[in-house]
């Protein structure tokens, strides 16, 4: 408990894995809406590294392929993975700020380096599991878990140095609803743990959770969630690019994150997807800062 007096903070204002502007400022809306004073008033240390320099050349690469800005994504993936693998060599506990998901090519191959068998939460609407061959757009936002998987460019998966950053059983993914057809092959195909909404609303976020926590326990030696903030319903998180209705609702997302608080099995973690252009009024970054204080435990009373 002692290491996680210290949060190492890096924010990556990337938005190049998909389409909409925007989500770049992302670590800057989390940090207006007082991520910093927060967790300091919750008595931790925290170190803020800044932000990775996002290189955005004029058009882009690839912009009508099948991997949208593929030369930029590598760069900033290896330029992150560098900057978490040093972070944890100085300890605390790495939070991430995104930019869209296609940072976690780069944080999740930092932060694998120090686990022998990684587990990751991925709390989203979809699976992120497309290839090139699968992605119905392009973006690489939908594909990091694939490429964590070592599943896709090689360009990609290569981030690090090794290959695979996960194994699929130490996978689980919940608030899933909307899937893709090479998607859904995939996890059946793998094997991987998929609570979808239909799960959350037949037997409530309490027993997702404990299966969860269970089943992660058993077989990993670190644990990253990987939060969308798009897993929230837009009812309450209007602030993401790809908004999907019928999401996990705020009160939900509180209780997960401060079971997780409990089980002490997170590691690591990543907030993504905050769009403050298509907020209002900050509201998507106000509650990802609340998340992040109940992930880390802050409590009611
Ligand atoms: N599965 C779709 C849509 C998508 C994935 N992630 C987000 N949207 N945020 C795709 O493009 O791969
Ligand atoms: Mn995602
Ligand atoms: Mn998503």
């Amino acid at each position: 408990m002692d290491e996680q007096k210290k949060i190492s903070i890096v924010g990556v204002p990337m938005d190049l894995g998909q389409v909409r502007r925007g989500v770049d400022m992302g670590p800057s809306a989390m940090r207006y809406a007082g991520l910093l004073e927060e967790l300091k008033s919750q008595g931790f240390e925290v170190v803020d590294y800044g932000d990775i320099p996002i290189h955005r050349s004029t058009n882009g690469t690839n912009q009508e392929q099948k991997l949208r800005n593929l030369q930029e994504v590598i760069k900033v993936s290896e330029e992150l993975c560098t900057e978490l693998d040093k972070a944890i060599n100085k300890g605390g506990f790495p939070l991430v700020l995104g930019g869209d998901h296609s940072i976690s090519i780069g944080s999740i191959a930092g932060i694998s380096k120090h686990y022998k068998r990684l587990g990751v939460i991925w709390y989203d609407a979809h699976a992120d599991l497309n290839t090139a061959e699968t992605s119905p757009s392009g973006n690489i936002h939908g594909m990091p878990l694939a490429i964590n998987l070592g599943l896709g460019h090689k360009l990609l998966t290569k981030i690090g140095g090794y290959i695979p950053k996960l194994k699929p059983e130490n996978i689980v993914i919940i608030g899933a609803r909307s899937i893709d057809e090479g998607e859904r092959k995939l996890i059946k195909e793998k094997g991987i743990k998929v609570f979808t909404m239909h799960e959350i609303d037949r037997r409530g976020m309490t027993a997702v959770m404990e299966d969860t926590i269970h089943y992660l326990s058993d077989r990993t030696d670190g644990v990253h969630l990987s939060f969308d903030l798009d897993a929230i319903d837009p009812i309450y998180a209007p602030g993401v690019g790809t908004p999907v209705l019928g999401g996990v609702t705020y009160r939900e997302s509180h209780l997960a994150m401060e079971m997780l608080a409990e089980s002490e099995i997170v590691t690591s973690a990543e907030f993504v997807e905050v769009n403050p252009i298509l907020d209002h009024k900050n509201k998507t970054a106000d509650i990802a800062i609340e998340l992040v204080a109940s992930l880390l435990g802050k409590q009611l009373l």
